[in-house]
């Protein structure tokens, strides 16, 4: 299980230090790449926000803390899982375990993704215990916890009384906030939306008009109250935290029979049914609600940890579909096709770094001829930028003497989709190049 953990850390340090070098890789291209195309190649990779934000997160990250408040089955764990995309083990920490207040670690392959404060509630704890300092024993607990933001937990379905947590919570933020001298966020999290009549309509992308009405009918109502009360809040947002899990096998399990499975199982848990509705959006206002940067970053990848090398993957082939298709502007000579051909040559060392393996250009230049059904031949790669001629269209099919902006776009993306399916998918080469194939038909037929 560390070992994954490793791996997946040791990917992504290898498509950083790759990152990092794209710099003198632009610079150390061949010369026929023209001063403005290595500009625009630079602008691009190392330019964009999104792509730095997450070569960021890499290097400087730490598990955020959650300080979750919600009534028992409201599904404050599923949230967790949720966010993950993944059923993450619970790991506890001895120090702090009373009935009403868990603090544990979650990890996933071998990391600690969050580090979360679990409560039940005020209501439910006065219930439990009639102490009259049972309050003010949890209002310690909080703060010595440090959390970097508080998410109170609601069902859509049936309106509970909150005023009890809400009153608890006001309490707990003035005390964060004499402590900290800073506000506590709080984010209200509206769960199981998916349970809103028409409950059978599961897949959130199908929920008719009504229903998702009426889940907004409930965030207004809730809001209201909190409002009232004099609660300050972040946000509020209804999510539905439903996945249904299956083993590597293809079993379907029931949620409560997971922990029963060997720990092997539970390691390779695969969703079934994915039915999260607006989770994203939850992590874009966590993401905005906490303030450590760190913490932000850790939320960040652990959220979106087992989707970042596929993101990263598919957004480095969506910049350079562009560049190719700027570069080939004004219809580029066939000699041109030299610049798109190392243009394809940086992205696919680039995905391979995604993978692990450093590739150099050669060998990704093989690769891609390899797309087109030409042997792994050095030679070839200058006869064609001398000759242009039949070579052309095996890769850009169509291209004809010049190559016009779609063509090269295209040719881009879909070499960029064939290297992620062979070098981060682990496809064969004969996959990938159908792959690569189709995804040039379905342009040629469009
Ligand atoms: N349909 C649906 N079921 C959910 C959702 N979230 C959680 N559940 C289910 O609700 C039940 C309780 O969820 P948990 O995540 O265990 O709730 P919890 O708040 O952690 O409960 P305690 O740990 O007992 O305080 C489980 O059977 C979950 O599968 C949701 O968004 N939709
Ligand atoms: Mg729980």
């Amino acid at each position: 299980m560390s070992e994954d953990g490793n791996k997946i850390e040791k990917r992504l340090q290898n498509m950083r230090k790759f990152y990092e070098k794209t710099s003198d890789i632009i610079d150390n291209l061949p010369e026929a790449i023209p001063n403005k195309t290595r500009d625009m190649i630079k602008e691009a990779v190392l330019g964009d926000k999104d792509l730095k934000n997450l070569m960021d997160g890499i290097d400087s990250n730490r598990p955020p803390r959650l300080f979750l408040i919600g009534r028992t089955g409201v599904g404050k764990s599923s949230l967790i899982n949720a966010i993950c995309g993944a059923y993450v083990a619970k790991v506890s920490d001895t120090t702090s375990c009373t009935e009403t207040a868990k603090i544990y670690k979650c990890e996933s392959e071998g990391r600690v993704l969050m580090e979360v404060l679990d409560t039940r509630g005020i209501a439910e704890t006065e219930s439990l215990n009639s102490d009259m300092s049972a309050e003010d024993m949890l209002i310690d607990q909080i703060n010595e916890f440090s959390p970097d933001v508080a998410i109170f937990m609601l069902n859509c379905t049936h309106r509970d009384d909150v005023i009890s947590d809400v009153e608890f919570l006001k309490k707990v933020s003035k005390s964060y906030a004499d402590i900290n001298d800073m506000r506590l966020p709080v984010v209200v999290v509206v769960n199981k939306s998916d349970e809103m009549a028409p409950s059978r309509i599961k897949e959130p992308e199908q929920y008719p008009k009504n229903k998702v009405e009426k889940i907004n009918e409930m965030v207004r109502f809730y809001k209201g109250i909190i409002v009232k009360n004099g609660l300050k809040i972040d946000d509020i947002i209804a999510v539905s935290s439903l996945i249904e899990w299956k083993t590597q096998d293809g079993d379907e399990i029931d949620v409560e029979e997971i922990d029963n499975l060997p720990q092997k199982d539970i390691d390779n848990l695969q969703i079934a049914f994915d039915g999260r509705y607006q989770i994203e959006k939850l992590l874009d206002i966590l993401e905005e609600a906490i303030q450590d940067f760190e913490a932000q970053m850790g939320l960040r990848m652990a959220a979106r940890l087992n989707e970042v090398v596929d993101r990263v993957a598919n957004h480095l082939t969506k910049i350079f579909a562009a560049i190719s298709a700027t570069v080939a502007l004004t219809p580029i000579p066939v000699s041109d096709i030299y610049i798109l051909l190392i243009l394809q040559a940086v992205l696919v060392a680039l995905i391979a770094s995604l993978s692990g393996r450093d590739i150099s250009l050669d060998a990704a230049r093989e690769f891609i001829f390899g797309m087109g059904g030409v042997a792994g031949l050095g030679f070839l790669f200058r006869t064609i930028a001398q000759q242009g001629s039949k070579f052309i269209n095996i890769i850009w099919p169509g291209a004809g003497s010049a190559v016009s902006s779609g063509v090269a776009a295209l040719g881009t993306a879909s070499i960029g989709k064939a290297a992620r399916a062979y070098y981060i998918e682990g496809h064969s080469m004969k996959e990938a190049k159908a792959l690569f194939k189709k995804s040039q038909d379905e342009r040629n037929s469009d």
